[in-house]
């Protein structure tokens, strides 16, 4: 028995890891472990011999018991000295930074004329980007012979074959969105359609996808001096100084008559300053709304009259965040947005200060 314990008190001071401890525990007293086994050996003894070995067996288990509980606490201890030693953390060291993604300089353009118009009244309306050649041409007062379809570059998608019905095209300006929100919503009106459209066109200064804003005004006395005045107010706004525009005649089939609108501007060593100086930089298309078109979109021309205007968004963010390439807009490049990119916290409000 005194060799027993001796062989079992050292195994357990010797174990390094809990598994070793319940190894030696089943080996010692599980049910078929030694001690047990001697144990089972007690009903075979003289009733002497058992008053002895009984207890000493029982005191036997219980300090082979006791050591496997306190080496079990002094392996939970040391693991748990260890883990303390290290895992530990610097609750002092800076945190990493979350990167966090800037605003397109489009987006935040956009946001811009919105919030300017949203000043003079006029709300903002979206469509789809595929069209009806009714709504991109016809409703325009483009019909299919007109010289305007070819020169728009546009982009046609494919009927299946035996399919005859004229093919949708991807709208080469917003003008169908101010159609379709003239048929559902009709006179006065006062909108403003920023979006995505598409040419195909690409080179130094044009991409087959660009952004523009067109703006819508009818009612029953408008006249072109609302359009300059609106114009003006939307330049300056938007360049943070007093913008002159100057008018020029111009054609365009969705309005009589047409003006093509430059802002006053300065050259100087290769850059373009708005707002200053006796150049001019031609920014818009723009006129009174053609008739025909009042009429194809069921607004009685008799009645009512206004006016429309149509600005390049890529170009206008150019020129106000001296941007100087535009095919980098598309690139995704993103040390370019990060450089060109804005804090979605700071987001363009008239009273933060967008307006003088
Ligand atoms: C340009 C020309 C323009 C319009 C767009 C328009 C829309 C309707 C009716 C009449 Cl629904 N006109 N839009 C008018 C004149 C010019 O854009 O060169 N933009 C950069």
């Amino acid at each position: 028995m005194q060799d027993l314990r001796d062989k079992y008190i050292a195994a357990i001071a010797a174990a390094t890891d809990e598994n070793a401890l319940e190894e030696l525990r089943v080996q010692a007293v599980g049910k078929k472990g030694e001690v047990s086994l001697k144990m089972r050996e007690l009903g075979k003894m003289t009733p002497e011999e058992r008053q002895v070995a009984g207890p000493a067996l029982n005191a036997l288990k219980d300090e082979i018991n006791s050591a496997l509980a306190g080496k079990k606490s002094a392996l939970a201890d040391a693991a748990l000295d260890e883990r303390l030693r290290t895992e530990w953390l610097d609750v002092t060291l800076p945190s990493r930074g979350r990167p966090a993604g800037t605003i397109h300089p489009i987006s935040q353009v956009t946001e811009e004329v919105s919030a300017i118009f949203a000043d003079m009244g006029f709300s903002v309306a979206e469509g789809p980007q595929i069209e009806t050649d009714w709504y991109n041409f016809d409703a325009l007062n483009i019909p299919s012979h007109h010289p305007a379809r070819a020169e728009m570059d546009t982009f046609y998608t494919h009927r299946a074959e035996g399919d005859n019905r004229p093919p949708h095209v991807l709208r080469t300006h917003t003008s169908p969105v101010q159609i379709r929100s003239m048929e559902a919503q009709g006179a006065p009106i006062r909108i403003i359609c920023p979006g995505r459209v598409y040419r195909a066109d690409y080179d130094q200064t044009h991409t087959p996808m660009f952004n523009q804003v067109e703006g819508l005004a009818i009612d029953r006395d408008i006249s072109m001096a609302n359009l300059k005045w609106v114009l003006e107010q939307f330049f300056s706004a938007f360049f943070g100084k007093d913008v002159k525009t100057r008018f020029r005649a111009s054609h365009f089939p969705f309005t009589e008559p047409s003006a093509e609108v430059d802002i006053q501007c300065s050259w100087q060593d290769g850059t373009v300053k708005v707002g200053e100086g006796d150049d001019w930089l031609e920014v818009l298309g723009s006129g009174m709304v053609h008739p025909k078109v009042l009429a194809a979109a069921n607004i009685d021309p008799n009645e009512y009259q206004g006016f429309a205007f149509g600005i390049g968004i890529d170009r206008i963010a150019m020129l106000k965040y001296g941007i100087p390439d535009l095919r980098a807009f598309f690139d995704s490049d993103l040390r370019w947005l990060r450089h060109y990119g804005f804090s979605s916290l700071d987001q363009p409000t008239l009273h933060g200060g967008l307006s003088r």
